[in-house]
């Protein structure tokens, strides 16, 4: 009964072995790129030029998400989304720090592009926060985070962002699972009163405004990760859950008793339409569906060995289980599934939900090699999956389900990303693998080793390393878009600067006073604030708004005041709100952040705090 623990004990000490193994040679070998001056060729970007795609890498911990050139493969931008970013002024503002709700971090596994017909339209970007239930939307026109949404009733929004076809969800589901609505119950009760959830977070189709749809009450399973159907199967979502002994403790152990889990199929739907009917209860503040009574919203499907990512391939025909404890991928046909569905072949039920036949939906496996994680597919029929412990990934022909080539990383691979791969027509072209353990591929900095991912060229039969670089802690999963889908701006125009205090003259500045508060509406420009003396009393508290008039691209003006953690970011056309109290008498200079012009070191002015007597 314990023979998968016994397993992935063995395999557990295989990957430092396999990563040490690899060196140099992974840029020499296969493909056509028949020397390291091919290879270079191949990812160089000449000054002056710009790169043929975006990746986008969650930033895992950081709660960021950082931004990359496709092929120069070089960190462009960082966009803080669950924390606080002084480089931007993310989380210093009034309203930057209102959208973190006092936290200072989250989690980012999975990002997602916004979709139009199956396609990445460059409107937004959403990711999930693993730790804190959350999500949020990050605008592709200025690469800001916009909105941070939480998620009643999910615990650790893990198998999230999935963005259906028209980015009329986000559909998302819980890790750990837990008491609905926050509510308590120890843990001896973890099979009777601890629930997993299915989510479906509806997106505004024209300003991209979140809000909590539909869920689903799931059995107490850890839901793992997902993908959204696409074509046929456009109203489903899948993910992949482990647990399904519904076991506490040490997981690695209690969990991995059974020989199957299961892959969940939710019809988003069907699930939308049971809301819609009356057929939810609102628990926690949103319309939860207890399937027991509402059929026909979600199925189980069984699957081998811990499945870890289950990916739609591109036209939505099948589906691929990676059971990390197998050497193989399973693949389910939805058609077949479909079929199982209508004739009710059914092998059992777990809390009123039924588990289809396995042998009837099943369609082949794919012999990919140890520890798949995750597939995503290119524009020639290929899948690519990771092989966590084989360090490698492999690429493999759909329909025939025939590993066809593969290719070495060194280091343990965890996701992989091929260019459009999870939208209905891929880019193909490029694959970056990111790394989870054995890094050591640059220079040492000591015991925290930098993370790194490799580009990979898969146009040609044999895969292609082309690239080793750099990125911030932690990558999980990347998207990759196409430059030219976007075009973002590169100041805010005037006209859309809906700020009740933006003024546009340095002479429209005043400070007024009630009591012990003041208000000032500020104006910065090349190269000065107005006012410049900002004189208040001790225990003031003081309102700041601050507008830079500049419409200049990359004249930004920053607002640092010392000893009051108040750094402001003000890019050009905005208006910025930050609240402060002046606690302590003194004299506090505040002074422009950012380089604005040749007397940008002039920008600066005063604070004086006055004592109370
Ligand atoms: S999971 S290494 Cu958080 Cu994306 Cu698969
Ligand atoms: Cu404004 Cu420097």
């Amino acid at each position: 009964m314990k023979k998968r623990f016994k397993l992935l004990a063995a395999l557990a000490v295989v990957p430092g072995v396999i990563a040490l193994g690899i060196n140099q040679k992974v840029i020499a070998q296969g493909g056509d790129a028949r020397t390291a001056k091919d290879a270079a060729e191949r990812t160089f970007v000449p000054p002056g030029k710009t790169d043929d795609y975006y990746l986008f890498y969650s930033g895992g911990h950081s709660g960021q998400v950082f931004v990359a050139g496709i092929p120069s493969m070089r960190h462009i931008s960082t966009i803080p989304v669950f924390t606080p970013y002084p480089g931007t002024g993310y989380g210093y503002d009034d309203e930057s720090k209102a959208m973190l709700g006092g936290m200072t971090w989250g989690d980012v596994h999975h990002p997602a592009l916004s979709k139009t017909k199956g396609d990445y339209d460059g409107r937004w970007l959403f990711v999930n926060d693993n730790a804190n239930n959350r999500v949020a939307r990050i605008d592709l026109r200025d690469f800001k985070t916009k909105q941070i949404l939480k998620l009643p009733n999910v615990s650790g929004n893990h198998g999230s962002s999935f963005v259906t076809d028209n980015t009329e969800y986000i559909l998302s589901a819980s890790r750990f699972s837990a008491p609905l609505a926050g509510k308590y119950a120890p843990v001896s009760e973890y099979g009777k009163s601890y629930s997993g959830v299915v989510a479906g977070v509806k997106v505004d189709a024209k300003s991209g405004k979140m809000s909590n749809g539909f869920q689903v009450k799931m059995p107490p399973f850890n839901y793992d990760l997902g993908s959204v159907g696409k074509g046929p199967s456009k109203d489903w979502a899948f993910w992949t859950s482990y647990n399904a002994e519904r076991a506490t403790g040490r997981l690695e152990v209690t969990a991995s008793q059974k020989p199957m889990d299961y892959i969940v199929a939710c019809n988003w739907k069907a699930a939308e339409k049971a809301v819609k009917e009356g057929k939810a209860d609102t628990v926690g503040g949103v319309k939860v569906i207890d399937p027991a009574k509402v059929p026909g919203v979600v199925y189980l499907i069984p699957c081998p060995s811990s499945p870890h990512g289950v990916d739609v391939t591109p036209d939505g025909k099948y589906m691929a289980g990676a059971g990390k404890l197998a050497p193989l991928v399973t693949i389910y046909d939805f058609e077949k599934m479909q079929q199982a569905i209508a004739k009710k072949d059914f092998q059992g039920k777990e809390d009123g939900i039924p588990v289809l036949n396995f042998a009837s939906v099943k369609t082949a496996e794919v012999p990919v090699g140890l520890g798949p994680l995750h597939t995503e597919y290119d524009d020639q029929g290929y899948g690519y999956t990771s092989l966590y412990l084989e360090s490698a990934v492999a690429k493999w022909k759909i329909g025939d389900w025939k590993v066809v080539d593969k290719i070495p990383v060194a280091y343990n691979v965890g996701h992989l990303v091929v260019a459009g791969g999870n939208a209905a027509n891929p880019y193909g072209k490029y694959m970056v693998a990111m790394n989870k353990l054995s890094k050591g591929r640059h220079l040492s900095v000591g015991p925290s080793q930098p993370e790194s991912s490799t580009l990979v060229d898969i146009t040609g039969n044999k895969m292609t390393a082309l690239y080793e670089a750099f990125t911030e802690p932690e990558p999980h999963a990347a998207q990759i878009l196409k430059a030219d889908k976007i075009k973002p701006i590169e100041v805010y125009p005037k006209s859309e600067n809906h700020h009740p205090k933006a003024i546009w003259k340095a002479s429209d500045s005043k400070i007024t006073r009630k009591g012990k508060n003041v208000e000032i509406t500020m104006y910065a420009i090349r190269s000065y604030f107005t006012p410049l003396e900002l004189n208040v009393n001790e225990g003031d508290k003081v309102t700041l708004h601050i507008t830079n008039g500049e419409q200049t691209r990359d004249e930004i003006h920053g607002f640092g005041l010392a000893d009051h953690d108040i750094n402001v970011v003000i890019d050009p056309g905005e208006t910025k709100t930050v609240t402060f109290v002046a606690k302590k008498a003194g004299v506090y200079p505040f002074y422009c952040t950012n380089f604005c012009s040749a007397l940008h070191q002039e920008m600066q002015g005063y604070l004086t705090v006055k004592p109370r007597k």
